[in-house]
């Protein structure tokens, strides 16, 4: 790789970027632990399988999801809340891999919170057409942690809107690797993700894979 050659594209891909305030971006931050990560997540979803929850009002979501950690998030028809068991098994969400929690507290670090100690790690995996309505994370006990974000696969247009769902939100395309972490006043801030446009990549197919780390308890 040409770019590389004196290792300015590196450098460049691992200073942070400050989308707005509490925002960082660590562009690329996961690439090279992601074969890893994608080989855990197996694991993962093969003990707890993604599935598409429903809403408190009654639809189908079209990301399909699961969990790991102590504490996963659910959503059916009698509202949001995290849970340590998985409704759809009984039994305990799968811990979460090493080389999750390790990338997880690395991001938080370079985005200047140390001590970050996730207990649930969502997983958001997008087919063609899948979305996600703008929202904010309000079912998390302490809003001073912030929530850390891995994007792997194909690329997706997030939207990133204000402290008011009216606020227009911008786009930023993220892609495999990219890490955000969104903490302070960008942690209440609302959030989406355009439909998914198909694609393909090597090693994640033609799905987009979004892991996201919170202290829920
Ligand atoms: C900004 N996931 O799981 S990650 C979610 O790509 C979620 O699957 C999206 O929103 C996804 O709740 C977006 C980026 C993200 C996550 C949490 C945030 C952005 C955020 C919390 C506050 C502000
Ligand atoms: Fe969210």
């Amino acid at each position: 790789m040409t770019d590389d050659l004196f290792g300015l594209a590196e450098e460049s891909d691992l200073r942070p970027e400050t989308l707005a305030p509490g925002a960082v971006v660590l562009r690329g931050f996961a690439r090279g632990d992601s074969a890893a990560l994608v080989a855990a997540l197996r694991e993962v979803s093969a003990e707890a399988p993604f599935r598409h929850m429903s809403t408190p009002g009654g639809f189908r979501m079209s990301v399909a999801m699961t969990n790991c950690g102590e504490l996963g998030w659910t959503s059916d028809a009698s509202g949001y809340r995290y849970t340590a068991l998985d409704p759809d098994t009984g039994r305990r969400w799968p811990r979460m891999p090493t080389s999750f929690l390790r990338l997880a507290q690395a991001a938080a670090l370079q985005a200047g919170f140390p001590g970050f100690v996730p207990d649930a790690c969502l997983v958001n995996r997008y087919e063609p057409g899948a979305k996600l309505s703008l929202h904010q994370d309000k079912d998390e006990r302490d809003f001073t942690q912030p929530i850390v974000s891995v994007s792997l696969g194909i690329p997706a247009i997030f939207l990133f809107g204000g402290e008011k769902r009216a606020e227009t939100p911008r786009r930023i395309l993220l892609t495999h690797g990219d890490v955000v972490v969104w903490g302070g006043p960008a942690r209440q801030r609302y959030h989406g993700v355009m439909p998914l446009k198909s694609g393909e990549h090597p090693l994640v197919g033609t799905r987009r894979i979004n892991l996201t780390f919170r202290k829920a308890g």
